[in-house]
């Protein structure tokens, strides 16, 4: 373990002698938190990038593409999605979409109060406001176990974790999937970020596999992220009614004319055709 300084360069390894590799232009915190090693580096290209464990978890410039697409699709499949569970997600990226929605509560669970305080004070771009919203509700604590004891329930989960090895395995397990359930309403759907397809296929098979035992209907979809490994990223979804081929497009199109959302990367369009896989991560999930 070893701390990047400014003018050196940063680099999360891929695969096996592969790493993606970014010049730090300056360093603006490193620490330990109770869970995890957090860093916060500037590159000219990327901006601000938020890196827990020597793994890229956001960049100023490219977060929309994983944050519209992890929200965004779940929240327009769903027809009135009024209560959202948010698990990790702790720079904010996510909540703030949600917020984009006429949602009426949206509940965040991150294990970590450090990498929200860390986000707040230098990422507030990504957050925007979305913590100081009235509709946002800010836990600290276990997510899984959050999801295991709430009584509450929820329209749609929205799980925004790290990579599915260490502290962050549970969220990709039968029980938690199983806990979701039952916390979800009737026509309530669950989304997972699930990790690269060309560099973490075995995990993103297994996640694939826990969820297909708990929900009736289970789809991967994907978008292109620059900063993470493989750049091909999926979305695991889980969802007990609500058939994603079955969307309703032009009622989706005029429900996202009438917010006026200013998206750069989801399209009402994509609403459908990021469920067409390559064949490669077909293979993975069938
Ligand atoms: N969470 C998923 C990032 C995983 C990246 N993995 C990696 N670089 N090895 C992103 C959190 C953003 N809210």
């Amino acid at each position: 373990v070893y701390w990047v300084t400014e003018g050196e360069r940063f680099s999360e390894l891929v695969g096996q002698g592969f790493e993606y590799s970014y010049q730090v232009e300056e360093t603006i915190y490193q620490g330990k938190s109770k869970y995890q090693k957090i860093e916060i580096l500037r590159n000219p290209y990327f901006g601000r990038m938020l890196i827990l464990d020597g793994a890229v978890q956001v960049t100023e410039r490219d977060e929309f593409i994983y944050h519209e697409m992890l929200t965004h699709i779940p929240l327009f499949l769903h027809p009135v999605p009024k209560k959202v569970l948010i698990i990790g997600g702790g720079d904010g990226g996510t909540l703030r979409r949600v917020l984009e929605h006429p949602v009426e509560e949206a509940v965040m669970v991150e294990l970590d109060e450090e990498v929200v305080k860390l986000s707040q004070k230098h990422l507030s771009s990504i957050s925007d406001s979305a913590f100081d919203d009235k509709r946002t509700r800010l836990v600290f604590g276990d997510g899984a176990k959050f999801v295991a004891e709430t009584k509450e329930k929820f329209d749609v989960i929205l799980v925004d974790s790290t990579d599915p090895v260490g502290a962050a395995e549970i969220l990709f397990s039968e029980e938690f999937y199983g806990n979701c359930s039952q916390i979800l309403s009737k026509n309530g759907l669950l989304v997972t970020q699930s990790g690269s397809p060309l560099c973490q296929a075995k995990e993103l098979n297994k996640a694939f596999g826990n969820l297909r035992k708990v929900f009736p209907i289970c789809r991967v979809y994907f978008c292109t992220v620059f900063t993470y490994p493989g750049t091909l990223w999926s979305f695991a979804l889980g969802s007990k009614e609500l058939v994603p081929e079955e969307a309703d497009l032009s009622a989706i199109e005029k429900r996202f004319e009438k917010l006026g959302l200013k998206t750069k990367y989801y399209t009402p369009q994509i609403q459908k055709s990021c469920f067409i896989l390559p064949k490669l991560v077909q293979e993975i999930v069938s």
